[in-house]
């Protein structure tokens, strides 16, 4: 295509997005281009950015718990997961697990997020237990936890539906649902990198349901190792339509490959100039979803605070105890203070608003830093 035909598309485009008409698939495959330049794609990204979430930059204070790297699947991106006999293998017990309660509580967290291996020999009680355990000794902590892939095996091992598994979860003290185990919808990537787990189908099915039971909950997408830009396209559009169904998403978050002791360690990590096109790309096609994650963790700090001008609203959190980035060669260091984040988003330019999990604006006591409350969703 002429240079001059590529202007005129993205003008197309850019009078779509001024006027909030949704983008099509072919929209979204023309933004991937090389050839469109990025910096427009940002700023118009940027734009919608701004018209839903204004100069917010948000964050929140958070723990990870991974209860298990034991796993049955072996997704040919993972670096986290261990066999059965494998000493890298660990279950970790009750006490374990009520001492990392006790260490967010002491450092202010609002939310753990929880997820794991499917551990071969560890019943279904083990993972609801884990929930009510944390639950009943540290209500005032937000448990995000169990991907659609953990409960889609819960369904297995219960042999029960979807519905109730969520809603026994629920009652256990479950919050909310993170957003992982969506890695590519299209079976043409989905059956090269884990065709033996929850399917496109199921995964759609299981956050439909917890919307249609009124929990929240996250989605993401893992770009950067086999997939084509169709196949992004495609996924964001899934996601798109559930959405316009439910409501039920809250965040979208793209997850960036990490090779590193993969089974796809040939494969070179995605770059910072295609991670930030992918924000942007996001955050232009789901018109309908409120926030975008930059996710500091796997992008690094300064591709996320870059990324805040980029289509993202949100960095995530502290974060404590992450594994399955650092597994994978992530190099972006275990925690951050909150002084520290609230500074790398002041320096982006972005006002720093603590948030709680379902984007609730948390107010804290003055002279008590563990002590908080949850206010109404922060206007723009
Ligand atoms: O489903 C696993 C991905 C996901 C690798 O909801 C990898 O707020 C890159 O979903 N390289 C789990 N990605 C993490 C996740 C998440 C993270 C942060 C916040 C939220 C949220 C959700 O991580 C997996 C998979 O898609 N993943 N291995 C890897 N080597
Ligand atoms: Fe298991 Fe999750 Fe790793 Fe897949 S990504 S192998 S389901 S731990």
């Amino acid at each position: 295509m002429p240079a001059t035909d590529y202007a005129a598309r993205f003008r197309e485009i850019r009078d779509k997005v001024e006027s909030e008409e949704r983008l099509s698939l072919d929209d979204g495959i023309f933004l991937y281009n090389p050839a469109v330049p990025l910096q427009e794609v940002g700023q118009l990204a940027n734009l919608v950015r701004e018209r839903k979430n204004g100069n917010v930059g948000y964050f929140n204070i958070n723990t990870h718990l991974n209860p298990t790297n034991v796993c049955v699947y072996r997704c040919r991106f993972c670096a986290f997961r261990s066999d059965l006999r494998d000493p890298k293998g660990y279950v970790m017990n009750d006490e374990q697990i009520v001492e990392r309660g006790r260490e967010a509580t002491e450092n202010g967290c609002t939310e753990m997020h929880i997820v794991g291996g499917l551990h071969h020999k560890m019943p279904y009680e083990w993972y609801r237990g884990i929930i009510e355990l944390l639950n009943k000794t540290y209500p005032q902590i937000h448990l995000k936890a169990w991907t659609a892939v953990e409960i889609n095996w819960f369904e297995f091992q219960t042999k029960k539906s979807k519905q109730w598994v969520l809603q026994d979860m629920r009652d256990a003290g479950l919050g909310s649902m993170p957003g992982g185990g969506a890695e590519i919808f299209h079976p043409e990537v989905r059956d090269q990198l884990c065709e033996h787990k929850a399917n496109t189908h199921e995964w759609l099915q299981i956050h439909q349901t917890a919307h249609e039971i009124g929990l929240r909950t996250n989605c993401t997408m893992l770009y950067g190792h086999v997939e084509q830009a169709y196949h992004r396209i495609d996924h964001l559009i899934r996601l798109r339509e559930l959405q316009d169904r439910t409501g039920g998403f809250q965040v979208f978050i793209p997850l960036a490959f990490h090779p590193e002791n993969t089974k796809l360690d040939n494969i070179k990590k995605p770059s910072a100039l295609m991670d930030l096109r992918t924000m942007a790309i996001s955050r232009l096609m789901l018109d309908n979803v409120q926030h975008i994650k930059a996710y500091w963790i796997m992008l690094g700090i300064e591709t996320a605070q870059t990324a805040l001008a980029y289509g993202a609203d949100d960095i995530d959190g502290t974060v404590r105890h992450e594994l399955i980035y650092h597994d994978a060669g992530a190099t972006t260091p275990e925690c951050l203070s909150v002084d520290h984040i609230k500074q790398l988003i002041a320096e982006a330019g972005r006002d720093p608003v603590e948030r709680d999990t379902v984007y609730n604006h948390v107010h804290r006591e003055p002279h008590d830093f563990t002590k908080w409350t949850s206010g109404a969703p922060v206007g723009v």
